[in-house]
């Protein structure tokens, strides 16, 4: 495709799009107030159609949503069909969308209770608290009762219960559906981002792991998002009770990775509810060992003391490998009352979107601000020591640490 922006007096974009394997002309021009748009497979023009976009019907799902009037021309079946999406307004947001600047936010998930809306909620009073100007976006169509005030809300556009009671399916069903649905009615979301531009978001999304382990609609959308201008950062969320079982250590660890595979974005690891860390029994080793997945021989040792664990020694080994192999899951530990921890957090997200590099507020992008996003991520394995003092209790008892620690001490002697 071939663009031509920006031509005094209007701006004017044409391009040559393939429609049922037909070259098909479109030219965009831009008035003060109004879009005109020329669409021709016969080099002339043909038809004037006015699209406009309806209020979602909630209550009918695969509803079409787009009315469309023939103002010149002829109005038959065809025209109605093609002027929706995905063809004209696909275009028409691209154009309009090309002379904004970036917009910057990051996309929330992790198992459900894992902590995502409450971050959701902390990160963007931290944000607020800093003067950016935030909007805040539930994307989970099964979010009832959210802790913040979301600015767009999915469940405008459909929802699970809605989707359960007129199509008979189960809540996880319902919910594969409601995520392909929005991926289909993506146009929806980006008139509502468009609301908000000048906002730095947050995307509150559902848990539930095969979203992100073997359906491809939330990685479509965020490719989309991104294909629209919006540089996001994943941050993933594991609640630290997993780290009092080895074996479900490593099976968080083989999500996270899965997940980061999947996504394909840039992506922070948050180890959250660190307070909480010890409440369902001692941890083996200290809180590092889980933030930066050290050495995971140690892990398989404490699996193979379990006899019921012993029988799948090769496996868990394994998948140790694997893990090991690409050696690159770590995690940021937080609290969310914890001012310290979410600020070392929103460090190594503004760093993985770009923000400090790019972002519209030029009070947020000063020296001071750089900085502390590069400290943050520099120094995140030495302030585990501290985390780990302040939530778990004393190292003193802490034998498989010690064993750990005497023995890579004497590796390097
Ligand atoms: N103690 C503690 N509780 C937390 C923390 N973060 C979240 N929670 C609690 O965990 C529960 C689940 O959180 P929620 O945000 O609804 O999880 P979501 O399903 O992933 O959105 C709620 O009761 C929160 O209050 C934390 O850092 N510390
Ligand atoms: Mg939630």
């Amino acid at each position: 495709m071939e663009g031509v922006a920006g031509r005094f007096p209007v701006q004017t974009k044409a391009e040559t799009i393939e429609i049922n394997g037909k070259a098909t002309e479109v030219v965009i021009s831009k008035f003060s107030d109004k879009l005109f748009i020329i669409l021709t497979q016969y080099g002339k023009v043909g038809n004037l159609v006015e699209v406009r976009r309806d209020v979602a019907q909630k209550e009918d799902p695969s509803s079409a949503v787009y009315g469309v009037r023939v103002l010149l021309g002829r109005d038959d079946e065809e025209i109605h069909v093609a002027a929706p999406p995905p063809f004209a307004c696909n275009i028409l947001l691209d154009f309009t969308m090309s002379s904004r600047k970036t917009i910057f936010g990051q996309v929330v998930i992790g198992p459900p209770g894992s902590g995502k809306s409450t971050y959701c909620h902390a990160m963007s009073d931290f944000l607020r608290s800093q003067n950016r100007k935030v909007a805040m976006v539930n994307l989970d169509p099964g979010n009832d009762v959210l802790p913040f005030t979301a600015s767009i809300d999915v469940s405008k556009l459909i929802t699970v219960q809605d989707v359960m009671e007129n199509l008979n399916l189960g809540p996880n069903g319902a919910l594969v559906y409601c995520m392909e649905f929005l991926e289909k009615n993506l146009d929806w979301l980006f008139v509502e981002i468009e609301k908000f531009k000048d906002h730095y978001f947050i995307f509150d999304l559902p848990g539930q792991v095969e979203l992100y382990t073997h359906n491809n609609s939330v990685k479509n959308i965020m490719k989309q998002l991104e294909e629209f201008g919006l540089r996001l950062c994943c941050v993933q969320l594991v609640d630290s009770h997993y780290c009092s079982d080895p074996g479900k250590f490593i099976s968080v660890l083989l999500t996270a990775m899965t997940s980061m595979f999947q996504m394909e974005m840039p992506q922070v690891n948050v180890l959250s509810k660190v307070d909480l860390a010890e409440q369902h029994g001692r941890l083996h080793f200290g809180l590092d060992f889980y933030t930066e997945v050290l050495d995971l021989n140690y892990l398989l040792d404490a699996i193979n003391k379990d006899p019921f664990m012993k029988k799948y020694r090769q496996l868990n080994a394994a998948l140790i490998d694997v893990v090991e192999n690409y050696s690159f899951v770590s995690f940021l530990p937080l609290s969310i009352s914890d001012a310290q921890l979410l600020r070392n957090v929103r460090a190594a997200v503004d760093k993985a979107n770009g923000y400090i590099f790019g972002a519209g507020e030029e009070n947020q992008r000063n020296i001071v601000a750089l900085l502390s996003a590069a400290v943050g991520a520099q120094f995140h394995g030495e302030f585990s020591g501290t985390v780990s003092e302040k939530y778990l209790g004393s190292d003193e008892f802490r034998e498989d640490d010690e064993t750990y620690e005497n023995e890579n001490s004497m590796s390097v002697n």
